[in-house]
């Protein structure tokens, strides 16, 4: 049974017949806010799916989207170039962890995994070294849907369906240690040794002169929000370069304040030699992602190509579509003018604190946070893994707050405007939600 009207839309990461039997619809938004089709008011606890940094329907970028469509609608970038791609460039490199300089612009975070993956190994390539194609993911690593990313990516249930993924492929294990670190508060204490599976498992086996890149989340999102372990990343860092390898940070969740400062690679000092944002970049109000590279990369493929070839076959229709472009300039203007990402490390704390509040309800097994996300870990249900972070997710909806739902995990990453009150609604309705789960 479905309602009607809602056959056609074969809807992502979607229990669809379960939706289209009790949908859940959103029809506007504003500040923190969305309002369903009934009119109700819903704090948005997840920044839509971590995008809206900024809060909902901000004028500045609403108005500067507005503008451009009615300028220029598009214009190509394959041989030909309009000013707002190169200007929104400029302005993303000028607020990227120093070093990372090169912009590339896509259209969202999977397709900023995979340009990141063709990049390193083209890298590698245009040098005379390529023997390197051999890529190192990790266990529950999210880095989109598309082949590569799926490939590189960690999570057991997206890739089983597709078992063709890349075969020059490896995992380190995820850092999740619920024995040692449960409830800890920011970075935990133990795991930095995982990382030296790098060098004493994965290089070993591999022969390290194969391997063109390790590619991780900074801080895994999807996953259930798994925090690295102090020290963790900085090891990491130093067995790739011991080795030659490039280290790609996706920062598609982390970057944009979410950790209460700019950057992950900021926040923990470890500069990846590739990155890739997206979410963020536009608010969520137009899609766009984009790979930041060190100027070495760009480089070396400059010097390897002949005169007036094309460096680096790759490229999408929409790469610094105007519309993104446009969006985006206005997107980092607000950020910087409105201190956004000041004002989520100044609210960290306090978020810190209201989600450790609820140690101790029904079923919490962890408590995970950094900046402004949090993972609640809840209990499985025997039998029944999901079931029971499902129904918090809907009856937290039902009280007019959105989270989100990954397994038994219930991730909050709202917009970093958020207020302490709005802090409070949001924490406060989980832990009612807590104590009448079954
Ligand atoms: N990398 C990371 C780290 C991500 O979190 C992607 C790549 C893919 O981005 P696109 O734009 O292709 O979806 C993501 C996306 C959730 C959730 O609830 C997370 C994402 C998307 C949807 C839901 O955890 N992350």
């Amino acid at each position: 049974m479905s309602h009607q009207g809602m056959d056609a839309f074969w809807m992502p990461f979607t229990a669809n017949r379960q939706f289209k039997s009790a949908p859940r619809l959103l029809v506007s938004a504003d500040g923190m806010y969305y309002r369903d089709d009934a009119g109700r008011q819903v704090l948005d606890g997840t920044a839509g799916l971590w995008c809206v940094n900024a809060g909902h329907n901000r004028q500045p970028i609403v108005e500067a989207v507005q503008r451009q469509v009615a300028t220029m609608d598009f214009a190509p970038t394959f041989q030909m170039g309009h000013p707002l791609g190169f200007e929104a460039a400029e302005k993303l490199a000028a607020m990227a962890p120093t070093g990372l300089s090169k912009v590339f612009y896509v259209n969202s975070g999977s397709e900023a995994a995979d340009t990141a993956l063709k990049m390193a190994i083209g890298y590698h390539r245009v040098r005379g070294d390529a023997a390197r194609v051999k890529l190192i993911g990790r266990e529950r690593g999210y880095h989109g849907v598309n082949f590569g990313g799926v490939s590189v990516g960690g999570i057991a249930g997206n890739r089983k369906m597709f078992p063709v993924a890349l075969p020059t492929v490896d995992h380190l294990r995820h850092t999740l240690d619920i024995a040692r670190n449960a409830f800890s508060r920011g970075e935990p204490e133990y795991g930095a040794e995982w990382a030296d599976e790098l060098e004493n498992r994965l290089l070993t086996l591999h022969d390290p002169s194969t391997v063109a890149a390790v590619m991780v989340e900074p801080m895994a999102g999807s996953t259930g929000v798994l925090i690295p372990p102090k020290g963790y990343l900085k090891r990491l860092r130093e067995i790739c370069d011991k080795y030659g390898i490039l280290l790609i940070f996706d920062e598609v969740i982390t970057g944009f304040g979410r950790l209460g400062q700019d950057w992950a690679s900021n926040k923990f000092g470890v500069l990846p030699d590739i990155m890739t944002c997206a979410k963020g970049l536009t608010n969520g109000t137009v899609p766009m992602g984009a790979v930041l590279a060190k100027p070495a990369i760009y480089e070396a493929f400059m010097a390897a190509a002949a005169e007036g070839a094309i460096e680096f076959p790759h490229g999408y229709t929409y790469s610094a579509h105007p519309l993104a472009c446009a969006a985006s300039i206005a997107t980092l203007d607000l950020y910087r003018d409105e201190k956004i990402f000041e004002h989520a490390g100044e609210m960290a704390p306090y978020f810190e604190e209201q989600a450790h509040a609820l140690k101790g309800l029904p079923f919490v097994k962890d408590i995970r946070n950094l900046g402004l996300v949090a993972g609640i870990e809840l209990e499985s249900r025997p039998g029944a893994v999901g079931k029971r972070g499902f129904e918090a997710f809907v009856q937290c909806w039902e009280r007019g707050v959105m989270v989100r739902c990954t397994g038994d995990v219930l991730a909050v990453s709202p917009p970093l405007i958020i207020n302490r009150q709005q802090v409070e609604q949001l924490f406060g309705t989980i832990a009612d939600v807590l104590r009448t789960l079954q």
